[in-house]
């Protein structure tokens, strides 16, 4: 990983302190777990911070040396997501004045108008699906499945945090994290802005908030991958 590349993931989990999305503290999470952060990414709710939040996303592509040829965002929190992230593609210094087409799904048929529950571009060549954390992978699937159906190839996931944590309940815990499941089970990679290794990376470097380091340390250690 280069200098600017490790740089981003840091300047990334700053940010996302800055707004209030990243917070230390007891959470329960999804699977039942007490987690010691917790990452809420509704709260990059503002025009300058969903502005800032597609620049990362778009630098995470770029740096990950993928191939594609559009975004997908799944309904409802992918469509601010790939449509930003199409805008902050469509203005990297690094991209030319290349235009990336974007798409994304609506959760119901419509049986008027244009029809289908695809909006936006149509899905063709390598599809980039835009998620913010995979906790389940449910909206993965469905986006794959999407995807699929109309003749494109899903080609990466990319998402804000991964978590890094096994899947599974506490007494069968997974070899995976539900990020690697993903990754496995369709055969693409998922690309992050950053993981639980920059946030504990972070914590190391930042005095002020050596108080949730051994949380978040503990944590890694019980269901950390
Ligand atoms: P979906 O995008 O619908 O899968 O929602 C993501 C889920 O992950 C939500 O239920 C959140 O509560 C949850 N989540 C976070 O958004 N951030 C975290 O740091 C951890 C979780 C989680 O519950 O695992």
């Amino acid at each position: 990983m280069s200098v600017e590349q490790s740089a981003n993931r840091t300047d990334f989990v700053r940010f996302s302190l800055q707004q209030d999305v990243l917070r230390f503290g007891e959470f329960k999470v999804k699977s039942g777990r007490l987690s010691p952060y917790f990452f809420n990414a509704g709260l990059f709710n503002t025009g300058a911070s969903l502005g800032r939040l597609a620049q990362f996303y778009a630098q995470a592509l770029v740096d990950s040396g993928l191939q594609f040829d559009m975004l997908f965002g799944p309904a409802y929190k992918g469509i601010p997501l790939a449509a930003a992230t199409a805008i902050a593609l469509a203005q990297h210094p690094s991209r030319g004045q290349a235009d990336v087409p974007f798409a994304f799904n609506r959760k119901e048929a419509k049986d008027h108008g244009e029809g289908g529950t695809v909006v936006g571009a149509p899905l063709q060549g390598k599809v980039v699906i835009i998620d913010d954390v995979i906790t389940a992978g449910t909206s993965v699937r469905e986006s794959v499945e999407i995807i699929r159906q109309a003749g494109a190839e899903p080609a990466a996931v990319l998402i804000a945090l991964d978590r890094m944590e096994r899947a599974g309940a506490d007494d069968a815990l997974s070899a995976h994290s539900a990020v690697q499941e993903v990754s496995q089970r369709y055969g693409m990679p998922v690309v992050s802005i950053a993981s639980l290794a920059d946030i504990m990376q972070f914590l190391e470097g930042n005095a002020g908030l050596s108080a949730h380091r051994e949380a978040v340390a503990a944590y890694r250690r019980r269901y950390g991958v």
